[in-house]
């Protein structure tokens, strides 16, 4: 692979949209990024579509880049006076974020497809990558706890992820099919990679999308690898609640537990050299494994993961 192939991300939230952006340098617009919109939701009558205008951000340069979602310099002055009218604020929404919601919900609820509005924020944002929601059918990716089936933020972001997760579903995920761009796309591709996302809310309902997995397989009958990289080192999760999930779903929390999840899908798994050890088990796989620093911390950590991934199919 060279520095210019068309590349396909499919990701979620943060470490999904660092990688993106790592990519974007080298690529600018021969990237497309197919993002996870099962944790989208309506707050106070707005579309909010947390991991599209997380990579959206992120891709435009203004991200919040302690917290890993939000805009950079963000106030709150609106989500204050919600409170003082007595609506719920736990999932905080900000001044310059809320305008993302407004023009997104006002020309949806026009009729317009949530893919055509995306990519006119994107392109006033300064975007130079694509980024495609998985689908514009409505998709609600549900988690089951202790405390029976809870909405994936009231999950992640109000009970602070504290729940044990011993189910998923993916509501409306039987009527969701992949939108046109996301299948020209992947046909277009010459790189597919899957981000550091969690392997279950993220990537999962990306590839449960009717059209989404048998356009990769094509893909690959076309010789186009799949690139997965690790979102778990040394048996953690870099953020989020991977490590834990993939415990209470039955699996083993570690690089080779996330490579069992992608035999079939993937070609090659990205492994931090952390979990070096892992490569021969991950081989047995049938994946071919690229072993380096998978750490993001800065921009030149994004970049440099992204050249190793660029890097990791080109032959010899
Ligand atoms: N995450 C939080 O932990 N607390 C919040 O109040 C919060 C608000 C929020 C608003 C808009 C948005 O796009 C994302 C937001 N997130 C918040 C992050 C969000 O829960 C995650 O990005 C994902 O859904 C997981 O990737």
């Amino acid at each position: 692979m060279t520095h210019q192939s068309r590349t396909v991300l499919l990701a979620g939230g943060v470490g999904g949209a660092r990688l993106g952006h790592g990519l974007q340098a080298h690529l600018g617009d021969r990237l497309t990024v197919v993002v996870n919109t099962g944790d989208d939701l309506e707050r106070h009558g707005l579309l909010v579509s947390p991991d599209h205008d997380t990579v959206m951000y992120t891709l435009a340069g203004i991200d919040n880049p302690d917290w890993g979602w939000g805009i950079e310099g963000e106030t709150f002055a609106a989500a204050e006076m919600l409170e003082r009218y007595g609506e719920e604020g736990w999932f905080r929404l900000g001044d310059r974020d809320l305008a993302t919601h407004i023009v997104r919900t006002a020309r949806v609820r026009a009729g317009e497809r949530l893919t055509a509005v995306c990519l006119d924020l994107q392109r006033a944002l300064g975007v130079r990558a694509a980024i495609l929601p998985m689908t514009d059918a409505p998709v609600r990716t549900e988690v089951l706890t202790e405390d029976g089936w809870l909405e994936f933020q009231e999950y992640f972001v109000h009970r602070h992820q504290a729940p044990t997760v011993s189910d998923l579903r993916f509501s409306g995920i039987d009527a969701a099919a992949a939108t046109p761009e996301v299948v020209e796309a992947v046909a277009a591709s010459e790189l597919l990679v899957i981000a550091p996302s969690n392997p279950f809310v993220s990537v999962r309902p990306i590839l449960a999308v009717t059209g989404i997995e048998a356009a990769i397989q094509a893909a690959r009958a076309r010789a186009v690898p799949v690139v997965a990289v690790s979102g778990i080192v040394g048996g953690k999760a870099i953020k989020g609640p991977a490590d834990r999930m993939l415990v209470s779903l039955g699996h083993e929390s570690s690089a080779l537990g996330v490579a069992r999840l992608y035999t079939g899908v993937a070609d090659v798994f990205v492994l931090d050299a952390v979990d070096e050890a892992l490569a021969p088990a991950v081989e047995a796989l049938g994946l071919r494994t690229v072993v380096t620093d998978t750490i993001m911390a800065d921009d030149a950590g994004r970049a440099r993961l992204a050249s190793a991934v660029l890097a990791a199919t080109s032959l010899g």
